[in-house]
């Protein structure tokens, strides 16, 4: 998957949707259904996924683990790529991602106080991928990202309650302990900063290390709210350098217009931002979050006013569909 994605990088920009197979505006649980697809007749190229509340039988956004699997699975099967967050409750209270009383990251690591804990976490989240196989029993890969958005300060592991050492050594043992303990080579792992970052020494303050990291990544929506498209650019054409210097993958892994509020956003603004450059056409794909309700969607439905421009947007020559990716591996 890491060559394929280096080479559609040349190519095209695969676009993704979070959650897309799972449920959209006004269904839930449909199989085959897809908001992208109810509007511009393909799937898209990436799908998204959260493992948020792993070890209970629904995720943080109440879609069943069983069912995540499943639709991984297809999507596989389909061709396309899976990629994983986890937005992590907090191993020893059991409080949400966002809730940052009582955290002592280093506490996580080994021999501190927690550290079992952490471990009983890792452990499910293991399981959850080592249950991802494809019909000849194989593991299928998996874009996973952990501990992401790490430089601005509302996740518990971020900024305002772990130093930056603490960071590394969490993202570290995370990665160690899925790949070498558990044996889950079918992984490639992505860093995903947070559109705080504007400098390269901002970026790179919380990496660690180019041996457990494949997919250098951007978390950025603030910046299209304040019309400062600039600054995506910027910032994107960062990440795609880095990644040439790394030889690592470069990816736009989150952003959106929640209910599409700017106007004709994704044309007039994504698409301005990744043609901007040579640099940020180099991308290897863009993915959108979730499409929750009518109070929190990023992919127009059928009858919004922006469906058209959606469609404008995935029209463009550049911009990859799910369809469009498999003809690049014919
Ligand atoms: C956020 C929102 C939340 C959701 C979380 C994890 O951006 O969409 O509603 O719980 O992501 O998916």
């Amino acid at each position: 998957m890491s060559q394929q994605l280096k080479s559609v990088a040349h190519q095209g920009i695969l676009f993704g949707h979070q959650d897309d197979l799972a449920y959209g505006i006004g269904w839930k649980g449909i199989l085959g259904e897809s908001d992208v697809k109810r509007i511009v007749g393909s799937y898209p190229a990436v799908f998204g996924w959260e493992i948020g509340n792993v070890g209970d039988n629904e995720n943080l956004d109440g879609v069943p683990f069983d069912s995540i699997k499943m639709y991984i699975k297809r999507v596989h099967k389909f061709g396309g790529i899976n990629t994983v967050s986890w937005h992590a409750r907090y191993p020893k209270t059991n409080l949400d991602a966002w809730t940052k009383t009582d955290i002592d990251v280093a506490s996580l690591l080994p021999k501190g106080e927690n550290h079992n804990a952490f471990i009983q976490r890792l452990d499910l989240v293991a399981q959850f991928f080592s249950d991802l196989k494809d019909d000849e029993g194989l593991l299928i890969p998996i874009i996973f990202r952990p501990w992401h958005e790490m430089v601005g300060d509302w996740f518990w592991w971020g900024s305002a309650t772990c130093s930056d050492n603490d960071y590394k050594e969490l993202f570290r043992f995370t990665v160690d302990y899925l790949k070498k303990v558990k044996k889950l080579d079918n992984l490639l792992i992505a860093f995903s900063p947070d559109g705080t970052v504007e400098t390269r020494e901002s970026y790179l303050s919380r990496y660690p290390g180019d041996d457990v990291v494949d997919v250098l990544g951007l978390d950025d929506y603030h910046d299209f709210t304040i019309n400062r498209l600039d600054k995506v650019v910027q910032k994107l054409s960062l990440v795609v350098d880095l990644a040439a210097e790394k030889d690592k993958i470069a990816a736009f892994t989150e952003t959106g217009s929640d209910k599409l509020s700017i106007p004709n956003w994704y044309t007039s603004n994504l698409l301005q931002v990744l043609k901007a450059s040579e640099k940020t056409r180099g991308l290897a794909y863009v993915m959108v979050w979730r499409n929750r309700d009518t109070a929190h969607f990023y992919v127009p439905f059928a009858e919004h006013v922006e469906a058209e421009d959606f469609r404008s947007f995935t029209n463009d020559k550049m911009i990859f569909l799910l369809d469009e990716y498999n003809q690049t591996k014919k």
